[in-house]
């Protein structure tokens, strides 16, 4: 059982045979990213001191701009993963494409695939505000031993096997699920090790937070509209109160500790939303549903989504079991 004050290493060697497929890799494999979070979150902390801020330069496949802290933490995440030879494949959302590892190694005995978000919400980097990590792991289905394809990528939400965040906020954490509920260890950084500060943790099954970009009101969705005037509303224990960083991570943990709902519609100018299905929505989905939480498209659980591309975007409504329920009705009353 869960201690306070262990450190994440020693939860990993405890809980290793409470996972049903215990081989020990999907523990060095969380090791692994443990690790990649210490270094990035080294850089992270220090963005304000040095010249490293700006864009790169360079546009990933969604055109959008990447930050020199985005290309970093991408490396750091791939490198260690590859290095350490854990996984068989690696998709980031700062990849185009898929990433192959030891494709030609036959004695290449890996199972696991980690889809990455190296760094969220970096447009808030320059500004000090936190940023986050998200990370997806599934077991391949193609044979052992054989180059992983986009089949092994391409897998329902509710066949991970883990999934997880590292917050780089006042504090950085790292939280993560295997599927037998959510705990979150807080980094000490004198000393560099993560110690089990939240253990299952779970979202308020009701809550009072809205988390949603208000300044795209004109382009949502009308059951999202109906939904925030209800939220306005006062009855119960409405007003809700709203709060919004633009970073999935903090919004979605300050959201599960308080209790509340992240939303991020399908606007008329993103007609299937902005999230990333298999790097940003499936692993907070995932960890919402072991916190007792709910996450849906408006209209189907996210786990359930058959994904058809590797960057994929859907609507995202999360947190709070209740507050989703209570979304999901408004959505599909109307059909507009
Ligand atoms: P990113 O992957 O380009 O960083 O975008 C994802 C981020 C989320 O962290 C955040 O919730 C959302 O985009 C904010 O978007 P907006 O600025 O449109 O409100
Ligand atoms: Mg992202």
């Amino acid at each position: 059982m869960s201690r306070k004050n262990q450190t994440l290493g020693e939860f990993i060697i405890e809980n290793q045979t409470s996972f049903k497929y215990t081989s020990g890799e999907l523990s060095r494999l969380i090791n692994s990213i443990r690790l990649a979070a210490k270094v990035v979150n080294h850089e992270v902390n220090k963005a304000g001191l040095v010249d490293i801020l700006g864009a790169f330069g360079d546009t990933n496949i969604q055109g959008e701009d990447q930050q020199k802290l985005d290309v970093y933490a991408n490396e750091k995440f791939i490198q260690t993963l590859t290095n350490r030879n854990i996984v068989c494949g690696i998709a980031s959302e700062e990849e185009d494409h898929f990433i192959a590892i030891n494709s030609q190694d036959e004695n290449n005995q890996n199972k696991y695939v980690v889809l990455i978000d190296p760094l969220d919400g970096s447009s808030n980097i320059d500004v000090n505000v936190s940023v986050g990590t998200i990370f997806s792991v599934f077991r391949r289905v193609t044979p052992i031993g054989t180059p992983v394809t986009l089949e092994d990528f391409l897998q329902k939400g509710n066949q991970q096997v883990a999934a997880g965040y590292i917050i780089y906020g006042t504090s950085t954490m790292l939280v993560y699920t295997t599927g037998a509920g959510v705990n979150g260890f807080t980094l000490n950084p004198a000393i560099g090790a993560f110690y089990l500060s939240h253990p299952d943790m779970q979202f308020p099954e009701d809550g009072n937070i809205y988390s949603v970009n208000e300044g795209n009101y004109i382009h949502f969705p009308q059951g999202v509209k109906d939904y925030i005037k209800y939220c306005q509303m006062e009855e119960g224990n409405r007003p809700y109160t709203s709060r919004y960083i633009g970073s999935l991570v903090s919004d979605f943990h300050r959201n599960m500790i308080k209790g509340g709902i992240y939303i991020y519609p399908n606007t008329s100018k993103n007609p299937t939303g902005k999230l990333r299905l298999l790097y940003e929505c499936n692993p907070m989905a995932f960890i919402a549903e072991q916190a007792l939480g709910k996450a849906s498209d408006g209209f189907t659980r996210i786990l359930d989504l058959q994904p058809t591309e590797l960057h994929q975007r859907v609507p995202f409504f999360c947190g709070s079991k209740i507050m989703v329920e209570e979304v999901e009705e408004f959505m599909q009353k109307v059909t507009v």
